[in-house]
């Protein structure tokens, strides 16, 4: 059976992950209608040799559609999200809009895909990239050994801030190589050469939305709300893949050659872990443009009994946000 799909947030830098992420994996498309603002419409997407035209989202007729894929910010999801599934629509949406509402399944492919079938809205939520990546590791381990506290410190690549976040990194680091000033009207605080710990609106208990998406979306997609998560986001000059630092506290010890172990057989998961330069993942010589989650620097903590120390990296744009949001279009495909 072939399928009538929409990207909504087309012309993104998520959204044109997601059509040559669906492409890569031949997703059964009979018909695909490539949504944007009235701002971004009017222009044309090659998907598999075929030129198709951006379409304006707010004058497009949403029914036929099966599946709805957007990307296109939690305003957008809010007001046309509901409309795609009244018309009949499977809507997977990878704004934060939906996430944390009870009749709304926050789903990882690898992690916990029956929760995509009570969907009593017709919309399935795509978690955040930085918990994204750490679940996909931290999920087995879980499951195995009882984790009951996560520090976790993310490094976050600019491609999470959009395609004017990553124009800035690069127009910053050309200014100030070549030794201009840059202009602070632009970004409040500089990001080229700098560590920023400010993702998202600062919220009243001192952490920001995006440090506390990581405790509300890994309770839910955990399923247990007495893991205690500690978490602290910073934004980093790289352009694409976001790193972890993790702690884990676990319920019974796991060794790191026994993590390492049953890392290697996680799906989703790939382990780069040896003493020796080059044995760790990064952004730039593993995450950048592939769809794996790699985990590294396994050690115990020195600091706790049953503590254990890992390193987590992965493609944001992918498996932390296109490619999760194609997983989960496939499943919905599957059942038919
Ligand atoms: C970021 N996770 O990295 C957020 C949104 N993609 O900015």
């Amino acid at each position: 059976r072939r399928f009538h799909v929409a990207v909504v947030g087309a012309t993104g830098a998520v959204g044109e992950t997601m059509l040559a992420i669906l492409a890569e994996r031949n997703f059964p498309i009979a018909t695909l209608s490539l949504l944007a603002s009235s701002r971004s419409a009017g222009g044309e997407i090659e998907y598999q040799g075929e030129k198709i035209k951006v379409q304006d989202l707010s004058t497009f007729d949403p029914n036929g559609v099966d599946i709805a894929l957007f990307s296109a910010g939690g305003s957008v999801s809010k007001e046309f999200g509901p409309k795609f599934a009244a018309a009949g629509a499977v809507v997977i949406d990878n704004s934060s809009a939906f996430r944390y509402d009870d009749d709304v399944p926050l789903v990882v492919s690898e992690v916990n895909p029956e929760a995509l079938k009570n969907r009593p809205r017709g919309i399935i939520a795509n978690p955040n990239c930085s918990t994204m990546q750490m679940l996909v590791a931290l999920a087995p381990l879980h499951r195995q050994y009882g984790i009951e506290r996560i520090n976790v410190a993310t490094y976050q690549s600019v491609s999470g801030g959009g395609r004017s976040a990553l124009e800035e990194l690069g127009k910053q680091t050309g200014q100030l190589l070549s030794f201009q000033d840059i202009d602070p009207q632009r970004f409040p605080v500089q990001i080229a050469f700098n560590l920023i710990p400010h993702i998202d609106d600062f919220q009243d208990n001192g952490f920001t939305k995006e440090e506390m998406k990581l405790v509300w979306e890994t309770r839910k997609i955990l399923g247990d709300d007495s893991i205690l998560v500690n978490p602290t986001a910073v934004r980093v000059p790289v352009f694409y893949g976001h790193s972890e630092a993790v702690t884990i506290e676990t319920r019974d010890k796991v060794t790191p050659d026994a993590a390492r172990e049953l890392l290697a057989r996680s799906p989703g998961v790939e382990v780069v872990d040896k003493h020796e330069a080059g044995g760790y993942p990064t952004p730039v010589t593993h995450a950048s443009g592939t769809d794996a989650v790699y985990v590294g620097r396994i050690r115990e903590d020195l600091s706790h009994p049953r503590g254990l120390n890992l390193w987590i990296v992965s493609d944001n744009i992918r498996k932390g946000a296109a490619l999760n949001a194609v997983q989960l279009a496939e499943l919905v495909a599957a059942e038919g």
